[in-house]
This record gives C-alpha cells, sequence and structure tokens, in this order.
C-alpha cells in the first residue's frame, strides 16, 4: 500500500496525455468508475487495484479522483481516501458513489467491516470540496451485512448507487445477487425506513441509477462472466421493465461496472476492462487488475438504449 500511496502522490496534480485510446486511464489500475458531473468538470472516482497478478483476489486499499472537462484530457489527483479512514473497516476498497447535494460532497462506499459486524459493509463519508478531505460522516457503517438476510454470504452489502430526485428524495441502492434499495433522510447519512428488494434478471452487483426525460434506468452488473443489463421504470420505485443487455463481457475481465453520465450534451458509459498491456517491468491487465475505459452512450426515439460499443480507440477528439 505505501508503494502505491506514493506512486499515487508522485502522480498527484500531474496532467496525464492527451490520449483519448481505452482503457482512458493508464496511470494505475482503476476499477468501479464513479462518475459525477459538477459544474464543468467530469470527476471520475474509482477504486484502484494493486494486486500483483491477477492469480488471486482483489488487492484494493484507496480510491483515486481524476477530472475532466473534456471527457479524453484526465489529470490525475491521486488518492483521496483509503479503507482504514472509517476506523471500523479493516480494508477492501471496493466501488463507491458520488454525489453532491446542497453543497456538500457525500462519498458511499463498500469496505470490509471489522469482527463487531462481519461481512461487507457500506460507508459514507462527506466533505465540502469533491476533491476531500473526506471523514467518516457517522463514524460507523450506513448499512452491514446483518440488516439484511436475503442471501448467505457476507458480500451481498456492496456497490452503493444514490439516485436523487429533483425534489431532493434521495435513495440508496446497493446488493450483490439481491437487489436492494432504501430512501435516505434528508441528511444523506440515515436510511428513512426499511429496505425493499428489487425485481432485476440475472442481477449481480454494480447498481446506477439515472433519469433522462421521462425514464429512469437502473443498469446493473448481470450473470458473471458480467455483462451489463438495463431495466427502465417512469418511476423511482419501479415496477422495472427488463430491457435486456447494454455491454458485453468486458475484455480481460469477469467484472464490468458502470457509471452512466451526460456531459456537456453527450452521454457517456464509463467502464473497466481488463485491457491494460503489460508495460516494461509490469504484469499486464486481467480480472484484478482492471482499468477504465469510456465509451458513447446512445438513446433510441423509444427511450431505449442502443447495445454498447466497446472500442480500443475510445471517444473521439
Ligand atoms: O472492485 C471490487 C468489486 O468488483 C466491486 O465491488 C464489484 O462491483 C466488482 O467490480
Amino acid at each position: 500500500m505505501f508503494k502505491s500511496l506514493t506512486v499515487a502522490a508522485l502522480l498527484s496534480a500531474a496532467t496525464l496525455p492527451a490520449l483519448a485510446a481505452n482503457p482512458i486511464i493508464t496511470d494505475a489500475f482503476t476499477a468501479d468508475p464513479a462518475a459525477l458531473v459538477h459544474g464543468d468538470t467530469v470527476y471520475l472516482y474509482t477504486g484502484h487495484d494493486v494486486a500483483p497478478n491477477n492469480d488471486v483476489f482483489f488487492e484494493m486499499h484507496d480510491w483515486l479522483l481524476y477530472t475532466s472537462k473534456d471527457m479524453i484530457n484526465w489529470e490525475s489527483h491521486g488518492a483521496f481516501m483509503k479503507a482504514t479512514d472509517f476506523k471500523w473497516a479493516t480494508g477492501q476498497a471496493w466501488a463507491s458513489h458520488m454525489v453532491e447535494k446542497d453543497g456538500k460532497f457525500y462519498f458511499y462506499t463498500t469496505v470490509r467491516h471489522d469482527d463487531s459486524k462481519p461481512g461487507f459493509a457500506v460507508g459514507v463519508a462527506v466533505s465540502d470540496s469533491p476533491y476531500g478531505p473526506f471523514k467518516d460522516a457517522i463514524g460507523k457503517a450506513l448499512i452491514t451485512n446483518d440488516m439484511t438476510t436475503e442471501t448467505p454470504n457476507d458480500w451481498d452489502d456492496i456497490d452503493p448507487a444514490i439516485f436523487i430526485e429533483e425534489n431532493g428524495d434521495s435513495y440508496i441502492f446497493w446488493g450483490n445477487l439481491v437487489p436492494k434499495y432504501a430512501k435516505l433522510k434528508d441528511n444523506m447519512i440515515e436510511l428513512d425506513g426499511d429496505y425493499k428488494v428489487m425485481d432485476l434478471p440475472n442481477f449481480t452487483e454494480a447498481l446506477w441509477v439515472h433519469k433522462k426525460n421521462d425514464y429512469y434506468y437502473v443498469t446493473y452488473a448481470c450473470e458473471f462472466p458480467e455483462k451489463i443489463c438495463y431495466s427502465m421504470s417512469k418511476s423511482i420505485h419501479g415496477p422495472w421493465q427488463y430491457k435486456g443487455i447494454l455491454n458485453e463481457i468486458a475484455g480481460n475481465s469477469e467484472t464490468n461496472h458502470q457509471s452512466v453520465i451526460e456531459f456537456k450534451g453527450k452521454d457517456y458509459f464509463i467502464y473497466h476492462t481488463g485491457a491494460m498491456p503489460p508495460k516494461e517491468g509490469q504484469p499486464s491487465g486481467g480480472r484484478f487488475r482492471r482499468s477504465v475505459s469510456i465509451d458513447p452512450l446512445y438513446y433510441n426515439d423509444d427511450g431505449s438504449l442502443q447495445r454498447i460499443i466497446m472500442t480500443t480507440e475510445g471517444l473521439s477528439k
């Protein structure tokens, strides 16, 4: 971890080369992109894969931040938070989501809880700036494994995603194998009542909810190895109409975790693959050494989504 933090610190505030090719981020192995559009900037928060090879499992200690004003040139800001900044967490800086509400930035994320509440949990950190510093907003987990009982797995409470309605009502979505959602109180750091289980075919993980015109969309990793599937609804509460596959299995990776954003009038699908070529002295990308890529997202006239075409060329300049 020291090595990765040192590298991240050296790269902090360094401007990356103006390459549009995928993977778009090449200074580190990045996963689970969580993009926030705020003002004229895209803030891309990512997990940080530091597994030495693709043999064993994820090794993830901290989260990285990149920013862009054109989706092509990305500036690296290094690690802004690590899993153990949550005093009750033991590590595993897995997937996250950043939102802004009333001038504060809330970072919802997955970590492994200590033995007092064993299993994966969701924490929330807060800052006055999208760059941080972030601090644990409540001093304990927002969601713990013992709060949900649908599966015996201790990793079924991961991958938080937030959706904020125009009237400010906010919802948190999360889960592995069983998708769940709950309303958040106005303070954004407490659940407002019980959670509900969603009906999403072939669900695995990686929920992301967005709205465009009249429709709400939930995109999510389905099956395993993962594709990205999606459903549409006229209400945040469903019923959700299953629409099928949005993105196929990502190259060289069993996971395929997405963000969907609109920025400066265009729509984007941000995801990870294992496609980073080997660099001198470094193993290549793969299932535990993932990299963020970006391709365009197109809507049909009826609101449905066109299948993503994953490219190595990336976005056109
Ligand atoms: O990065 C660790 C886990 O892999 C995430 O929480 C999942 O969404 C999958 O991408």
